[in-house]
């Protein structure tokens, strides 16, 4: 059997009915925002250092959202793909955990 017959077409006539994308077909990845919550016992360098460390803020970004943290509760830290934000929040519990702060950070879906 020919390519051509196997295609459904006439055996005897051009190749019909195979379109090739120029450019696939492609999604945008799902983001997830990273979220810190507030607490009474973190110190505030400790939380302008995670975001320093782990979200590349400087310090006046990281100051100026551990402030909004402070002060309303819960700020984003910043906004990734799934497996970046795991990471993240992972990374900035266990610091926490073994410097005894209680502080929290979680995923939201944007
Ligand atoms: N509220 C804390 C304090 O007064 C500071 C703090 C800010 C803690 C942001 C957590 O995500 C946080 N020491």
């Amino acid at each position: 059997m020919s390519e051509n017959d196997k295609r459904g077409g006439n055996p005897e006539g051009p190749t019909t009915g195979v379109v090739v994308r120029a450019r696939p077909k492609t999604r945008k990845p799902a983001m997830y925002k990273v979220l810190m919550l507030n607490d009474d016992y973190t110190p505030m360098e400790f939380v302008v250092h995670v975001l320093e460390r782990f979200f590349q803020k400087s310090r006046d970004e990281a100051t100026r959202i551990m402030l909004h943290v402070h002060r309303r509760g819960v700020g984003v830290c910043g906004v990734y793909t799934y497996e970046v934000a795991e990471t993240k929040v992972t990374q900035v519990m266990d610091l926490a955990r073994q410097n005894q702060h209680p502080l929290q950070c979680t995923i939201e879906k944007e």
